[in-house]
């Protein structure tokens, strides 16, 4: 893959992706919900494709000229329905953003009660936050975590659901450590007459590999992103019970998407190929090895991992025995080559804002070809760095450590800039 053409068309444009492919290059990448796509991916969402207007679905769109779009798109959709088991998927929503709001536009009115978990425990700015169209146009009622363990307490959601009779319940998290008990979220919504929704966004790759339950035996609904743990391009995809996919299909477009991303959907149905293999198999595998080998190490080096541990791609770090709130500690790890997001820990006394720990998820270096040897070289770099913030010579140094440990892993070695 190269840039000869935009080098030459469009200097500026190339030099800023240029940088950016340093940055991914030259970074130990640890934000949870990112992934870097094959260069198989890259190639498709490159493609020509990008040109075709076709609204509607396959066999049924506004536009001529789509025979091959529809290809595309029929391999997309039976390629995740084989992955998941599902009976029906719509793989045109743009993000994770907009499969939640066309599931919650097909199957509920305005002023509908939903209960989902607190954003201030891990949930999503999608399942009701009150700046989002989710916490506009719906009551929302939420959910938290046990103040002790750490866990969703499904006794309190069960209480919470018995109480305010929500039409819909969430399941899934953008910062939730744990496996989520579904057939728990199930039982508790059948008992009030409630619909489900698992967000798997976060660790569609791990259910894909068979390492996190699948919630599509649960849920009417499951929605997902392609970019995070399963490694594809950015976009969204909806997964549900057939009977739903008339009023899906019509609440995604024309309810609140016009034409689909062709090029974006093409790549979607090469992820989805790619996530069958015993590879991808493997490769979740070692995400999941490394993050438990992150907390191990954390924990060892006498730090607190919330929940105390993971099941996941994620965890959790409470900073407040550092002394260094969240914010502080993602500008310090920028600044010698380390990407992490600062995050609310459970119950923080901080504002999301500061924040009092951060998030660190292994897709990315795990990607990369890392494993725990590397897993344990970076846990004591970000130790130091956040025990040592205000020793430049310390940090020089670290610095330098991460710079020739991401030469040892080439993220993009195919790619001439
Ligand atoms: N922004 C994503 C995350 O980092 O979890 C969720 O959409």
């Amino acid at each position: 893959m190269d840039f000869r053409h935009l080098k030459e068309k469009d200097p500026q444009i190339f030099s800023a992706i240029k940088k950016e492919i340093l940055r991914q290059e030259n970074t130990l990448e640890l934000i949870a919900s990112e992934n870097a796509a094959s260069l198989a991916i890259l190639e498709a969402q490159s493609s020509p494709l990008t040109n075709k207007y076709a609204e509607g679905y396959p066999k049924s769109r506004w536009y001529g000229g789509c025979r091959f779009v529809d290809e595309a798109e029929d391999l997309a959709r039976q390629r995740v329905k084989s992955l998941f088991s599902s009976e029906y998927a719509n793989v045109q929503p743009h993000s994770g953003t907009q499969a939640n709001m066309a599931v919650m536009f097909s199957v509920l009115e305005a002023g509908d009660t939903i209960l989902a978990m607190d954003l201030a425990c891990g949930g999503h700015l999608s399942h009701g936050h009150p700046l989002n169209f989710s916490g506009k146009f719906y009551k929302v009622i939420t959910y938290g975590v046990d103040r002790e363990t750490e866990l969703i307490d499904y006794g309190e959601v069960e209480e919470l659901a018995k109480r305010f009779k929500p039409k819909l319940i969430i399941a899934g998290a953008s910062a939730y450590p744990r496996i989520i008990d579904f057939s728990r979220f199930r039982e508790i919504a059948d008992k009030v007459g409630a619909f489900l929704l698992v967000d798997m966004a976060h660790f569609a790759g791990l259910v894909a590999a068979g390492l996190y339950p699948n919630p599509c035996a649960y849920a009417e609904f499951v929605t997902a992103t392609t970019h995070k743990t399963l490694r594809g391009p950015r976009g969204g995809f909806i997964l549900a019970k057939k009977e739903f996919s008339k009023a899906i299909d019509s609440a995604l477009f024309p309810g609140i998407q016009g034409g689909p991303l062709m090029h974006i959907i093409a790549a979607k149905a090469v992820c989805f190929k790619e996530a069958q293999t015993g590879e991808f198999k493997r490769y979740q595998k070692r995400v999941l090895e490394n993050c438990k080998t992150f907390c191990e190490e954390f924990k060892n080096l006498g730090l607190r991992v919330v929940s105390g541990g993971t099941d996941s791609h994620l965890l959790l770090l409470d900073l407040r025995k550092i002394g260094i709130s969240g914010k502080k500690a993602s500008l310090v790890l920028e600044d010698i080559g380390i990407t992490v997001n600062k995050n609310l820990i459970p119950h923080d006394p901080k504002p999301p804002s500061l924040s009092s720990g951060i998030r660190i998820g292994t897709p990315v270096i795990t990607t990369r070809g890392m494993g725990e040897e590397e897993v344990k070289q970076i846990s004591q770099i970000i130790y130091k760095a956040l025990t040592s913030f205000d020793n430049q010579q310390i940090l020089n140094r670290l610095k330098e450590e991460v710079g020739e440990l991401v030469k040892r892993f080439p993220l993009y070695p195919d790619i001439e800039i």
